[in-house]
């Protein structure tokens, strides 16, 4: 077991259905903490950084296409073993081979619309985190410390 965060995104399909309020809910209710969050649209740089790993395949230009074509909610969640856990939350890539309960089987179709990404290791968290937030944007621990300290 360890301590980690891990980088959620609530995708444009996710915010364009209304879905965030379910998605988010997830995770808080498995126990994880928000540390940061926001709403945001992806230029096509940091599309293109984010998803870098899967630049040369043939769905590359349609994800990043689709990851930029609106709003989407990136969130920062902390837990014990959070990126392993909050990717069975999420499911399989492709709904269809999602098991039911989990995100993808229970509110998505296709593996291009597929609601939600989340990390898929430490490294991957790491860096994929950096894309999306900078340090002060961490403030939940700080602030609950000085509400517990008074
Ligand atoms: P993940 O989101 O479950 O980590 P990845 O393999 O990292 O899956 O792929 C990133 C995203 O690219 C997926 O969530 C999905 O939306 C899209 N994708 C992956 N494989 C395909 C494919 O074969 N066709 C179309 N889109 C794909
Ligand atoms: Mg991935």
């Amino acid at each position: 077991m360890a301590h980690e965060t891990t980088l959620i995104l609530c995708k444009p399909d996710a915010v364009s259905r209304g879905l965030v309020g379910e998605i988010v809910g997830r995770f808080e209710r498995r126990g994880y903490a928000i540390v940061a969050m926001h709403m945001m649209q992806l230029d096509g740089e940091r599309a293109r950084s984010h998803y870098g790993e899967h630049k040369g395949k043939p769905f590359f230009a349609d994800l990043v296409g689709f990851i930029t074509s609106g709003p989407l909610v990136a969130l920062a969640v902390e837990g014990e073993s959070a990126i392993e856990g909050c990717r069975q939350i999420i499911g399989a890539t492709d709904p269809m081979r999602a098991v039911p309960g989990s995100l993808r089987a229970d509110f998505a179709q296709t593996i291009g619309r597929n609601l939600v990404h989340g990390s898929d290791s430490t490294e991957s968290a790491k860096r994929e985190l950096a894309i999306f937030f900078k340090d002060a944007d961490f403030t939940r621990g700080r602030e609950l410390e000085r509400w517990i300290s008074g």
